[in-house]
């Protein structure tokens, strides 16, 4: 495949909760037009879809996204030319799992955080995505509970929750250092999300949020290993400075991503079906237009990542040519790939300025008008 053809192919998910209303724990600066339900939020992705011509599916979290009909909120994500990506769980913000959720010390708490993934489960089977899970569980004190103990009800819990999934469906466990829990979290890196997939079965597949890792920590080696074992399941995309920061993908270290771009590309894990999937909060910037940045960050990262000249990157790295390799990689990093992924764009129909267009489309302006009441949902 050429690299516009490469281009053209690219899958960003993007996240529903990225357009409703959100806040840091000091402050929620509500963006006037935040969309007030499910079927707005799609009407804000398909903006960025049309716009960029990759965008074209959104993960649910449930239960802000639940509807009373899911069939009603697919159709309306087909008719606006997206599909339903991947069903999120929420084990995080009903006040029965301050202690945890799956691993939670009490059985009655674990059962209500089983039978909420199960209910996942049938919305996923239903519009044919995988299930995406992120743990807030951990413990905040030395003592607290036992380490051990929590990671056998984790691995009992997860496996009734695996069973409830059929043949074609994926399972993928996501991992943060820290937070909400400050001792220990349960699934605190990519090892223990890997032993646990290990444990379930071939299907259970580890995601990468770029925000979760300790600073200094090499994402791109993360991503070829587990690459290598068959168990890279997707991404978070977003970038941090100093915690999970959930910022534009690229904003802050654009080297980095194009690593990352480097791994997936060398590897071909894009053809295996990594899900490129994007977890961002925008608090400060435009909800609709940091989406549209964010994805233009992602095509330009891949871009270079596909100009690599990998005959001469072989070639230097067998001879030993240590700054020769570093070259390669450096100078297709350089290279200014706008005018390439605006012909993608333009030859997908999308927008060759998205940016400029969304502007001068009146968009937002116009959901301000017509979204006057309510302040926008999560
Ligand atoms: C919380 O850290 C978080 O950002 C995780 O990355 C999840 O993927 C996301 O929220 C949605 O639950
Ligand atoms: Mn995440």
């Amino acid at each position: 495949m050429n690299v516009e053809a490469a281009l053209r192919a690219q899958h960003i998910e993007v996240p529903s909760w990225a357009f409703g209303g959100s806040g840091t724990r000091f402050a929620v600066f509500p963006q006037p037009g935040a969309p007030r339900d499910p079927f707005e939020k799609l009407e804000d992705a398909a903006v960025v879809h049309r716009l960029t011509g990759v965008a074209r599916s959104v993960a649910l979290h449930i239960p802000w996204d639940e509807v009373d009909d899911i069939d009603h909120l697919q159709a309306h994500a087909r008719t606006l030319g997206l599909d339903i990506g991947a069903i999120n769980p929420n084990l995080f913000q009903d006040p029965e799992y301050k202690l945890g959720s799956l691993c939670h010390p009490q059985e009655r708490v674990r059962r209500k955080a089983v039978e909420h993934v199960l209910d996942c489960i049938a919305i996923a089977e239903h519009v044919g995505s995988p299930v995406s899970l992120w743990l807030a569980d951990g413990t905040n004190y030395p003592g607290q509970d036992s380490l051990r103990g929590r990671r056998e009800r984790l691995l009992e819990t997860l496996a009734e929750v695996y069973a409830g999934l059929s043949d074609e469906r994926d399972l993928l466990v996501e991992y943060k250092l820290y937070e909400p829990a400050f001792y220990a979290t349960d699934l605190a890196d990519w090892g223990s999300a890997l032993l646990v997939c290990q444990a379930l079965g071939a299907r259970a597949r580890v995601l990468v949020d770029l925000g979760h890792h300790a600073h200094g920590t090499n994402i791109e080696q993360i991503v070829s290993l587990l690459d290598g074992v068959d168990r890279l399941g997707g991404f978070h995309f977003n970038v941090r400075k100093y915690g999970d920061d959930d910022l534009i993908v690229g904003s802050i270290d654009p080297f980095q991503l194009f690593r990352i771009f480097c791994e997936l590309v060398e590897t071909g894990a894009l053809e295996r079906g990594v899900r490129l999937t994007v977890d961002q909060s925008h608090n400060v910037e435009p909800k609709i237009e940091a989406m549209v940045q964010t994805v233009m960050n992602l095509q330009e990262a891949y871009a270079k990542a596909l100009l690599v000249d990998r005959q001469a990157l072989g070639e230097a790295q067998s001879a030993g040519d240590v700054l020769g390799a570093n070259r390669v990689l450096m100078g297709a990093f350089a290279t200014d790939v706008r005018e390439l992924c605006a012909e993608a764009r333009s030859a997908l129909g999308a927008s060759a300025d998205p940016i400029g267009d969304l502007r001068a489309s009146g968009y937002v302006e116009r959901a301000a008008e017509t979204r006057s009441e309510g302040q926008g949902a999560t």
